[in-house]
C-alpha cells in the first residue's frame, strides 16, 4: 500500500481486517515499528475523532506526531493545477505537500466537500494534489467524497458484533439541520459492497447518491421496509447528490426512534459521529442496549492503527 485514498488501495480486505482484529487484540504490539518516524495530520476542518484516534494510534505503533490545523493557524493552500494564484491562497498544494514530506514519515489530511461545486468536490483535488507531489504516503482522513478511515472502522465494528455469518446491514439518511457532505456514506457504500454482508440503502427520492455509489447498491425508498429484520442500522445524513448540496423536503419524518428500531432483529444502531441527537436518532435508540456508536468510535484507533503498519512496512 503506497497511500490511503479508498478502498481501492486495499489489496485483499479480509486480509486486512484480520490485521484489524490482530491490532485490536494486542495494540502495543508493534511499538518498535514506528520508532523515530513522524505522522503528520493536516486538518482543513474541524475533528474530535479522527484528531485523536490517529495521535493515539500513532503513540501505540511508538511514532511522533504533529497536527496543523491549516484554517486557522496557516496559509490558505490553493489545490487547482495553473491557478494564478492572485486570490487568498498564499501556497500551493504542490510545494505545500513537498515540504511537509521533509518532516514527515506519513500525512493524513482531512479536507471537506464545500458543497458548491460538485465537479470540483468529485475531482478531490486536494487529496489527490497531495497524493502527487509528497514524497512520503498520504492517508485520507475524510475527503471531500470518501471517509475510508470510518468505513474501515465501521466494518471492523460489525465484525465483531454480528452474530449470524452475512448480517444484514442498513444505510439510512437521517435528517440533519446543516447540509453534510456525501462522504461517510459513499465510503460505506463502498466498504459493504466488498464485505460479507447483505446490504439495503434507504433514502427519500432526491437523496440518490453519486451514480457510481448508488447504481451499485441499489436503493429501497420505503425506510420501514429496508430496516425490517436487520441486524445493523448505520444512520448518516448527507446534502443532495442531484440538486448539490441542497437540504431537501421530506414527505416523512426519517428520524430513527425505537419504533422504528422495533423492526429489525434486535439491530444495532451504528453512527460513525458526531450525532444531532432527537434530530439523526432519538436519545431512546442512542442510550439503549442495542447503540454500538461509541465501540465504533473505539475502532477508529484500530482502523488507522492498522492503515499505518501497512504503509510502514
Ligand atoms: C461530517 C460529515 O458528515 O462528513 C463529519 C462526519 C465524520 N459531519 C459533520 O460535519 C457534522
Ligand atoms: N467520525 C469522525 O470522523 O469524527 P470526527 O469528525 O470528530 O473526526
Amino acid at each position: 500500500m503506497n497511500n490511503f485514498f479508498s478502498i481501492k488501495n486495499v489489496a485483499d480486505l479480509p486480509e486486512l481486517l484480520a490485521s484489524a482484529l490482530e491490532v485490536k487484540k494486542n495494540p502495543l504490539g508493534s511499538l518498535e515499528l514506528g520508532k523515530n518516524k513522524t505522522l503528520g495530520l493536516i486538518f482543513f476542518n474541524p475533528s474530535l475523532r479522527t484528531r485523536l484516534s490517529s495521535q493515539k494510534a500513532a503513540y501505540n505503533l511508538g511514532m511522533n506526531v504533529i497536527t496543523k490545523n491549516v484554517g486557522s493557524d496557516g496559509w490558505t493552500l490553493e489545490s487547482r493545477d495553473g491557478a494564478v494564484m492572485d486570490g487568498g491562497a498564499a501556497e500551493h498544494v504542490t510545494d505545500a505537500a513537498k515540504v511537509i514530506s521533509q518532516y514527515c514519515d506519513v500525512i493524513g489530511i482531512r479536507c471537506f466537500a464545500g458543497l458548491q461545486d460538485r465537479i470540483e468536490d468529485y475531482q478531490e483535488t486536494v487529496l489527490r494534489g497531495f497524493m502527487k507531489h509528497a514524497t512520503v504516503p498520504v492517508i485520507n482522513l475524510e475527503s471531500s467524497t470518501l471517509h475510508p478511515l470510518q468505513s474501515f472502522a465501521d466494518l471492523i465494528t460489525i465484525e465483531t458484533f454480528k452474530k449470524v455469518k452475512r448480517p444484514k446491514v442498513v444505510l439510512t439518511w437521517a435528517p440533519h439541520p446543516r447540509a453534510l457532505p456525501q462522504a461517510v456514506a459513499n465510503s460505506f457504500v463502498e466498504w459493504m459492497l466488498q464485505a460479507d454482508v447483505d446490504f439495503v440503502l434507504t433514502h427519500p427520492p432526491g437523496y440518490e447518491l453519486a451514480p457510481k455509489y448508488e447504481t451499485k447498491a441499489g436503493v429501497e425508498y420505503d425506510q420501514e421496509k429496508a430496516l425490517e429484520g436487520a441486524d445493523f442500522v448505520y444512520a448518516k445524513n448527507w446534502s443532495a447528490f442531484g440538486e448539490y448540496g441542497e437540504i431537501l423536503p421530506t414527505e416523512k419524518n426519517w428520524t430513527i426512534t425505537q419504533e422504528k428500531m422495533n423492526l429489525t432483529k434486535e439491530g444495532k444502531f451504528m453512527h460513525c459521529l458526531p450525532v444531532r441527537r432527537n434530530v439523526i436518532v432519538t436519545d431512546e435508540v442512542l442510550d439503549g442496549p442495542n447503540a454500538i456508536h461509541i465501540e465504533q468510535s473505539a475502532n477508529r484507533v484500530v482502523s488507522i492503527q492498522t492503515i499505518i503498519k501497512e504503509l510502514l512496512t
